[in-house]
Formats: structure tokens, C-alpha cells, sequence
């Protein structure tokens, strides 16, 4: 049995066929934690609260004494979810976000969906993307070449992939900063990574559907990103 002082998950999508529940349910089954920390996207968007993955997900969580803070994600915000959600958990309290003092740092916890409700620059890249792609197809259709957008996806998305990631990174950072953490733990974006960023660590749990990844905190307050897989 591995024992953690802290256990952060996001993005399981339990519900969903794609989710890796063998191996989360191997991870649980295997860990001891003082505190689990479900940041976001834990249930996937319309699915049944009778899901097996789900029952098993609910009784396996209450059958330990840790804490469980609960952040929700964007797949859980609807009432539907919510309710499945409320049900899953043997406490109540959810969070849109949380800080977490581990006593020698500051942990600025979010699911990260709020760069894609509230930030400016993404509308803009939306903007910007959706023209670039239009054009890429005009200068195609004058070529006459049958392959739709191939100088789009070989060459534009993946520079505005980059310019959307870093703005990401930016974004999730200056939350923290703002709230005077030292450490953002996030997810959303479904990529595990450890990053700093303007003396901020960025830490993305990644996801269950293509990682099965996680971050845990030992007992000296030290934070790793362990790929399940
Ligand atoms: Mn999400």
C-alpha cells in the first residue's frame, strides 16, 4: 500500500467508455491518502449515476477516512451531473475553487475551464483560428487541390495549439500568483505536466482518457506527477 499525504485527480470521466477505470480503481485500491483532492471532470457530461465505473468510483472513495475536496469541473456544472455528482460523495461541499496550505507552500486549485469561459485571448485565438482556417481553405480551393487543409493542420493549428497552450500555462499561473500561491494544480486541458512559469509551479493532473496520470504529495509536502500507465 503506497501512502501519500495527498491524491489529485482530474479529468477521470468516469461514465465515459473511454475512461482508464481498471487502472484508476487499481491506483485506489493501492493508496492510502490523508486528503484526495478531485479537481474537476471526475464524471463525464450525461452519464448514468447507475454506470458501474460509477458505483464502484463512489464506493471505493467512501470507504476511506481521507478528506475529499471536491472542485468542479465543466462536465459537472449542469444540474444532472450535479446530482449524480452530490450522490457519489459522502460529503457535500464542492468547490469552483480551493487553496490548500501543506504548511510550507500555498496550492492554488481549480479544474482550469475558466480560461475558456472568461478569457479574452481565447475568444480572439477562437477569432483568429476560425479565419486562418477559412483562408488556408480559399488559397486550397485555388490551387485546386482536393486536400482540404492540409497547411492548416500541418502548419497553423499546431502554432496556435503552442500559442493557446503558453496562454493556458499564463493563465492558470497568475491565478495563483494573485491569490499568493506558489503552486497551481489544475487540469482540463487533459495534459499532465510540471511547468514554471513566472516562479509558478504548474502542475496539470492530465486525465484518465489518454494518460491515466496523477499528482501525489508525499509527507514532506513534495508534489510528483506518477503516470499510471
Ligand atoms: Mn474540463
Amino acid at each position: 500500500m503506497q501512502t501519500y499525504r495527498s491524491l489529485f485527480l482530474s479529468d477521470i470521466h468516469l461514465g465515459s467508455i473511454h475512461c482508464k477505470s481498471e487502472a484508476l480503481f487499481d491506483l485506489l485500491e493501492n493508496t492510502k491518502a490523508k486528503n484526495l483532492f478531485l479537481v474537476g471532470d471526475i464524471i463525464t457530461q450525461n452519464a448514468k449515476a447507475s454506470h458501474s465505473d460509477i458505483v464502484r468510483f463512489k464506493k471505493l472513495i467512501n470507504s476511506r477516512d481521507w478528506n475529499i475536496i471536491y472542485i468542479l469541473g465543466n462536465h459537472e456544472k449542469d444540474r444532472k451531473v450535479k446530482q449524480i455528482k452530490l450522490s457519489t460523495v459522502n460529503i457535500f461541499k464542492t468547490y469552483n475553487t480551493y487553496i490548500y496550505d501543506n504548511g510550507k507552500k500555498r496550492i492554488y486549485l481549480t479544474h482550469g475551464d475558466i480560461f475558456h469561459q472568461k478569457d479574452i485571448f481565447q475568444k480572439l485565438l477562437k477569432w483568429t483560428l476560425t479565419k486562418v482556417k477559412k483562408g488556408a481553405k480559399k488559397i486550397e480551393q485555388k490551387r485546386k487541390t482536393h486536400n482540404t487543409s492540409t497547411f492548416y493542420h500541418l502548419k497553423i493549428k499546431p502554432l496556435l495549439q503552442k500559442i493557446l497552450h503558453n496562454a493556458y500555462v499564463t493563465y492558470m499561473s497568475s491565478l495563483a500568483k494573485k491569490k499568493k500561491c506558489q503552486i497551481v494544480i489544475c487540469g482540463h486541458i487533459h495534459l499532465p505536466e510540471r511547468i514554471v512559469k513566472n516562479g509558478i509551479i504548474y502542475l496539470n493532473c492530465g486525465d484518465w482518457i489518454n494518460h491515466a496520470s496523477y499528482i501525489a504529495e508525499d509527507e514532506a509536502g513534495n508534489f510528483h506527477l506518477i503516470s499510471a500507465s
